[in-house]
């Protein structure tokens, strides 16, 4: 075998965005652009020469081609050893764990996360650092500047490696482990939810549904929720994850989850929904006729973990993504544990995650986790509300509302405007910018603005700041509108606008979200002009 130096030229196009590098798979496809990618990582983390790297994705078309492609780069490169999950797949949570339990020095994910898959659709990859987490932006943004110079990379001569077969072999002179995806995974929710206790609720009858939406969960789910917890056969659907993921738009969300949605919100429901993404990190939950808010999920968590084996002794902190709704902060406060605001992004939680202030985290984009991994992760939060439902004897449904009544409610939505024109939605956000001068102690729907602010981030573990991470307007009573570009897109721009109002009265908590929030969101509008600058009448997806 014989180690090749390819000469190539930059992409000017390879800056990490929310969560890695995601583009369309014909743009990966480009000669030399994952490779030249690749390259800038190890790189920007002074090379892989010596060190354990994880490999695996959500099994998205591309996967396998991009595994090869990076296992015969590092193994020219010196790396020690590569574990790899069987079939080329692993969850991100699942990454997350194999980096943290076999002490590896990081991993690369391959996966855009819940957006469409197959040859005309998308691709990602992101390198994960040793605590199993997202690289933080010092990484990212050495991993795009070393992109824009490099000239060459080197790669291994081989035939593909059988990533098929369970066990070790070598490349070169790189070990090479090919893995069990579920089994780590499996075991680690085990010590953390009582599996006793939710396998007694099926048992006593009790029904779910979990869409894995042709995507990663499925074999995990099958394995833990039917095999492992004794739910009946059928109840994990779309189990098969496929490389087109269905054709579907794995995003467990109420406009892409409508399978899901439309059986839960009807006559023959069973007690409990939930869905997953593309590559497991994501979830939502449901009851019958019910939609539980990632915002409200973290909270509900949060209030209860003492309810479940692995967070019994209590929570030492919360942290959500600015946008996220402010329920967890109630619970936080009562709780007299620490709370923390951080730019969108879960790279943002694992400074705080790893100094021991915070133990649960969530964002608004349907992602909720813990110090468990250095990821969000679908699956545990789907556990974590089995484990309540079977100690709290009590519908999800029960679960929210009780939760509403002893912290009130924070009604919210999030508006996407989706392809918008890139300069057009930049445009939004200056004027919106240029709007927020002099807006303080002004009165607008009624309230009176309390700040005006483009968020940014002091990182309280190592001082790092992020700027520009989104335009706040904050109302006296709490009540908030957001403005952000998405940073997870590919095709144009994603304007996304959040908007949230607190509600302590329980006769009040019975509204509709939409009705509830009408003149906050009439004023969104008409902050951000949005019919004329972008000329669009609505949303593309609200939830
Ligand atoms: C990623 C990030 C999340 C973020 C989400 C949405 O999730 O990991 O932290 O909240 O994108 O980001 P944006 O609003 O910039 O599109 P995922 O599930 O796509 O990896």
């Amino acid at each position: 075998m014989t180690i090749q130096t390819i000469h190539s030229t930059p992409f000017d196009d390879q800056r990490p965005g929310t969560s890695g590098l995601r583009k369309k798979v014909r743009v990966f496809e480009q000669p030399h652009y994952l490779a030249n990618f690749v390259q800038a990582v190890f790189d920007a983390i002074d090379g892989i020469a010596g060190k354990t790297l994880v490999l695996g994705g959500d099994g998205r078309f591309f996967n396998d081609t991009a595994i090869q492609i990076i296992a015969r780069m590092a193994a020219a490169q010196g790396c020690a050893r590569l574990i790899i999950g069987q079939g080329g797949i692993l969850s991100t949570p699942a990454a997350s764990h194999v980096i943290r339990k076999r002490g590896a020095d990081g991993g690369l994910i391959l996966s855009a996360s819940h957006n469409p898959a197959g040859p005309e659709e998308d691709f990602g990859i992101k390198y994960n650092i040793a605590n199993g987490g997202p690289a933080p932006e010092k990484i990212t943004e050495a991993i795009y500047a070393r992109s824009r110079t490099i000239n060459s990379y080197r790669i291994l001569d081989s035939v593909d490696l059988d990533l098929m077969q369970i066990g070790n072999t070598a490349l070169g002179g790189c070990a090479v482990e090919i893995i069990d995806p579920v089994a780590d995974y499996a075991d680690l929710m085990r010590h953390l939810f009582d599996f006793a206790a939710i396998r007694a609720l099926f048992d006593g009858g009790f029904t779910m549904r979990f869409d894995a939406m042709n995507a990663v969960t499925g074999p995990y789910a099958k394995a833990i929720i039917e095999d492992q917890l004794g739910a009946l056969p059928g109840t994990v659907m779309n189990a098969v994850p496929l490389p087109d993921f269905g054709g579907g738009h794995p995003d467990p969300n109420l406009v892409h989850a409508e399978e899901l949605v439309g059986l839960m919100f009807s006559s023959s429901s069973p007690s409990f929904g939930a869905a997953s993404d593309g590559d497991g990190d994501r979830n939502m939950i449901l009851g019958h006729n019910f939609f539980v808010t990632p915002s409200d999920s973290l909270a509900v968590l949060a209030a209860n973990a003492h309810h479940t084996p692995g967070y019994r002794q209590g929570i030492r902190g919360v942290a959500r993504s600015m946008p996220t709704s402010q329920a967890a902060d109630r619970v936080a406060d009562t709780l007299g544990v620490e709370c923390h605001e951080t730019p969108t992004g879960w790279k943002f939680f694992g400074n705080l995650l790893d100094a021991g202030k915070v133990t649960l985290c969530g964002e608004e984009s349907f992602g909720t986790g813990s110090d468990h991994v250095r990821e969000k992760d679908g699956l545990w939060a789907v556990l974590f509300w089995l484990n309540l439902i079977a100690s709290r004897r009590e519908s999800v449904e029960q679960i929210v509302r009780g939760h509403w009544r002893r912290f009130g409610r924070n009604y919210y939505t999030r508006h996407d405007y989706e392809g918008v024109d890139a300069s057009l939605a930049k445009a939004v956000m200056t004027q919106l910018k240029d709007r927020q001068n002099g807006l303080v102690g002004q009165t607008l729907a009624g309230g009176t603005v309390a700040y005006a602010d483009d968020f940014s981030y002091t990182d309280p573990v190592d001082g790092s700041v992020s700027t520009g991470q989104g335009l706040r307007f904050g109302f006296e009573d709490g009540s908030r509108i957001v403005y952000r570009l998405s940073g997870t897109g590919t095709v144009g721009a994603t304007l996304r606008v959040y908007i949230e109002r607190y509600e302590p009265d329980p006769e009040r908590h019975d509204l509709d979200t939409q009705s509830a929030l009408a003149d906050l969101i009439e004023l969104a509008d008409e902050l951000g002009d949005l019919r004329n600058a972008i000329a669009r009448d609505q949303p593309d997806v609200i939830t």
